[in-house]
């Protein structure tokens, strides 16, 4: 874990430079003007996977829909901004907080994003002191879940930009890499990173990840700012084996980023200082 030590050291150098007042940058966004909010420039159109509904709660493998397709699944420490990114693609602003509901935290939440195919949003391993509570989690649904389901066609990874590849993130990857499908990894609240710490840690992860074993890729992402969205949704698609037209048109995504349009895409009640 060499590797995973040098990246968080310069982290934490990242993580002091960021100015930690609570929710600064939310509250830019968020804060209306006194002439009234303003409208997302797109409303309704911003959003790559707009049909996304919640669909059930599985606790055992055998529970999974059966009618799927392809999925994917989310995976990611508590507070990582996973909700908020399965939120963001869908366009909706409590949709994966549902996760968050007693009995449903360490079971398999699906939702469907299009006819049979499934965001499938995993527990996250906050909860964990060490990693042989990850372990114990892992053996008993997520193991079996990660390496026998034929229809998951990939995993994204959400990390805090600030400070990713925990040793759980490890743990989660190297189990799953022995599986030869693909990783993507959200670096997320990437607004909370000037330009230059963006770039530095994107390279950095992406070299950390580089001899992971199985095909990875890396990019930022802002649920707050919306940037990487359609990053992100092209590689959710082309895993998913749905095209633009086949969902809907995302063409004026996030290409430009558009502040305005953040109001809905995450909670603005919830406060991200830990
Ligand atoms: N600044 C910022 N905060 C975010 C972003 N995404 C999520 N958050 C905040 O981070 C906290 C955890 O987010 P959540 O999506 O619930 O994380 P989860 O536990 O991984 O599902 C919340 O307070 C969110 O408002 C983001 O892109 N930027
Ligand atoms: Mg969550």
């Amino acid at each position: 874990m060499s590797n995973s030590q040098t990246l968080k050291s310069s982290t934490k150098t990242s993580a002091k430079s960021t100015p930690k007042k609570t929710g600064a940058p939310a509250g830019k966004v968020l804060k209306q003007p006194a002439t009234g909010p303003v409208a997302p420039k797109n409303p309704g159109h911003d959003h790559p996977f707009p049909r996304t509904e919640f669909l059930t709660t599985v606790a055992r493998l055998r529970d999974t829909p059966g009618d799927a397709v392809a999925e994917v699944a989310f995976v990611g420490r508590s507070n990582a901004g996973k909700s908020s990114a399965i939120n963001t693609l869908a366009g909706k602003t409590r949709l994966a907080y549902v996760s968050k509901t007693p009995g449903r935290t360490q079971h398999l939440n699906y939702f469907s994003v299009a006819p049979d195919r499934y965001f499938v949003d995993l527990p996250g391993y906050g909860f964990a002191k060490v990693p042989e509570d990850v372990r114990k989690q892992w053996d008993t649904l997520l193991g079996p879940y990660l390496q026998t389901r034929e229809q998951l066609k990939g995993l994204v990874v959400i990390m805090d930009s600030r400070r990713p590849l925990t040793d759980m993130d490890w743990q989660m990857l190297e189990w799953f890499a022995p599986t030869g499908r693909p990783v993507h990894v959200l670096l997320s609240k990437a607004d909370k990173l000037s330009r230059q710490e963006q770039t530095t840690m994107l390279r950095a992860v992406k070299a950390d990840l580089a001899d992971l074993g199985c095909p990875v890729s890396v990019q930022l992402f802002s649920s707050l700012k919306r940037t990487g969205v359609a990053e992100a949704a092209s590689v959710l698609k082309h895993w998913l084996g749905l095209c633009d037209n086949v969902v809907e048109s995302t063409s004026s995504d996030d290409a430009g980023s558009a502040p305005d349009a953040t109001v809905a895409a995450i909670d603005v009640g919830r406060n991200d200082d830990e």
